[in-house]
């Protein structure tokens, strides 16, 4: 720690995932049916027609899959647990080949030596229970407690980091909004209520775990815990102006406060509840509810990859605002390279929570290619990572107690709408053949977790 390469003793190497994006077998084993597997099985909906149904095929190719992880060296993996494995139609009656394959994945990680990180929903709800109004039905929050209930009960002690919900502002504004996610509705009026009841459910899990209180399988292992993963993107006023002041805090307080405050403050911010009641939205919020919402938590996840640049756009509907284009270089996504949203992302959170802090994702898409002698060069993706873990390594300086880092992502796979063309992976996935090649990232991030640090440039 006397460098400012190095990383603090213990401090967690990862990389993340989620169940629709890399596990394919959409329908294997007793599977139901997602309102992911429905959205993209719905033409229009993913660039160049593609779907999930094969991803990465990860379902079939695990054990191949952990022992990737086991070479890079990574002392955790991020996942999540598609639902409708466990409970296909999103009823009480659990499959039990689904939770199997769980079973055997977070068996598999900790005779590595690597500790699973569970998220429970990152997007897929069941089909079935979309059908009865998905998150704007209340009912769902409570089907979502019992979902969790059972599986604190089943692998709760084999799982040291569960994580109720993955960026709830996502499945609110772009599956609900923009409808760009499932289940695809362009129906701002939702997207309150829908917020809503994912926090709500949120509260309902983690008063669940704290009811099963899972224990870990040794006795010297740490008691396993519980966080959210929250987006938290940066926003950045496009001048001094407070028509540009005012948009951006909009910006801000709809991706970024409206999670944040519920969680650890008190309640939604006023002035956000307040630009949406203009507008005729309303979260439908019951007595006691912002009580569940705020039960204390062990960590907190934040996704971060760049920042956005807010300009006043008074026509706008929903935030009043317009994103400027990006002020320097991009990734394949469009984001612009800015590697201060790591430290901008855990201040923002510090403001919030004096937690423990993880970056749950942190990467970037480049359009790699496979050399003629069979390697992939994505050196701008060495140069991204390399700034960006940097920038965690002057937040630690700076008091942040940060105690982990998740690239996202593992193997290129499924970016939702965009489809299979944004490849994200430390790992290239020929998907014809489900071939897996290191990139010169995935080497490069190897020494990265064997030296606890950056190597000298
Ligand atoms: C998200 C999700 C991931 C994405 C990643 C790249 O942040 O949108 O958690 O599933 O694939 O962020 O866009």
């Amino acid at each position: 720690m006397s460098d400012n390469l190095t990383f603090p003793p213990g401090f967690i190497w990862g990389a993340a995932t989620a169940a629709y994006q890399i596990e394919g077998a959409w329908d294997t084993d007793g599977k139901g049916e997602s309102i992911w597997d429905r959205f993209a099985h719905t033409p229009g909906k993913i660039a160049g027609g593609d779907t999930g149904d094969m991803a990465c095929d990860h379902y079939h190719r695990w054990q191949e899959d952990v022992a990737h992880m086991a070479a890079l060296g990574l002392s955790s993996y991020r996942f999540s647990i598609a639902w409708t494995r466990v409970f296909p139609d999103g009823g009480a009656q659990p499959n039990q080949r689904g939770l199997d394959f769980y079973r055997r994945l977070v068996e598999a990680l900790n005779s590595r030596g690597i500790a699973p990180a569970v998220t429970l929903y990152h997007w897929d709800l069941p089909q079935a229970l979309q059908d009865r109004g998905g998150w704007l039905n209340r009912d769902t929050a409570l089907r979502f407690a019992e979902y969790a209930a059972f599986l604190f009960r089943q692998l709760g002690g084999e799982v040291p980091l569960w994580i109720t919900h993955n960026e709830p502002f996502m499945q609110a504004f772009y599956g609900h909004g923009t409808g760009e996610n499932a289940p695809g509705h362009r129906n701002p009026w939702e997207i309150l209520t829908v917020g809503h009841h994912l926090l709500l459910s949120h509260g309902l899990a983690v008063e669940a775990f704290r009811a099963a209180a899972p224990r870990p399988a040794s006795p010297a292992a740490p008691a396993p815990q519980i966080g959210i993963v929250l987006f938290i993107w940066p926003q950045h006023a496009a001048s001094d102006s407070p028509r540009d002041l005012a948009a951006n805090s909009v910006v801000d307080g709809s991706m970024n406060r409206l999670f944040l405050a519920p969680l650890f403050a008190d309640g939604y911010p006023d002035d956000i509840l307040r630009h949406f009641a203009r507008r005729g939205m309303r979260p439908a919020v019951r007595p006691g509810d912002m009580a569940i919402i705020g039960r204390p938590l062990d960590f907190l996840g934040i996704n971060t990859y760049t920042r956005l640049i807010n300009r006043a756009a008074p026509r706008d509907l929903l935030s009043g605002a317009r994103q400027l284009p990006p002020h320097g270089p991009t990734t394949a996504m469009g984001w612009e390279i800015y590697p201060d949203c790591i430290g901008e992302a855990l201040r923002k959170a510090r403001e919030y929570t004096t937690l423990p802090l993880f970056i749950a994702e942190n990467g970037a898409a480049f359009d790699d290619v496979v050399g003629p002698d069979g390697t992939v060069d994505d050196q701008p993706r060495v140069d991204y990572l390399r700034a960006h873990i940097a920038a965690a390594r002057r937040a630690i300086a700076e008091g942040i107690d940060l105690r982990g880092y998740y690239i996202w992502t593992l193997m290129d796979n499924f970016e939702w709408s965009k489809g299979l063309g944004k490849r994200f992976g430390l790992i290239y996935t020929d998907f014809t053949t489900q071939r897996r090649i290191w990139k010169r990232s995935a080497h490069w991030y190897r020494d990265v977790i064997a030296r606890n640090g950056l190597p000298q440039e």
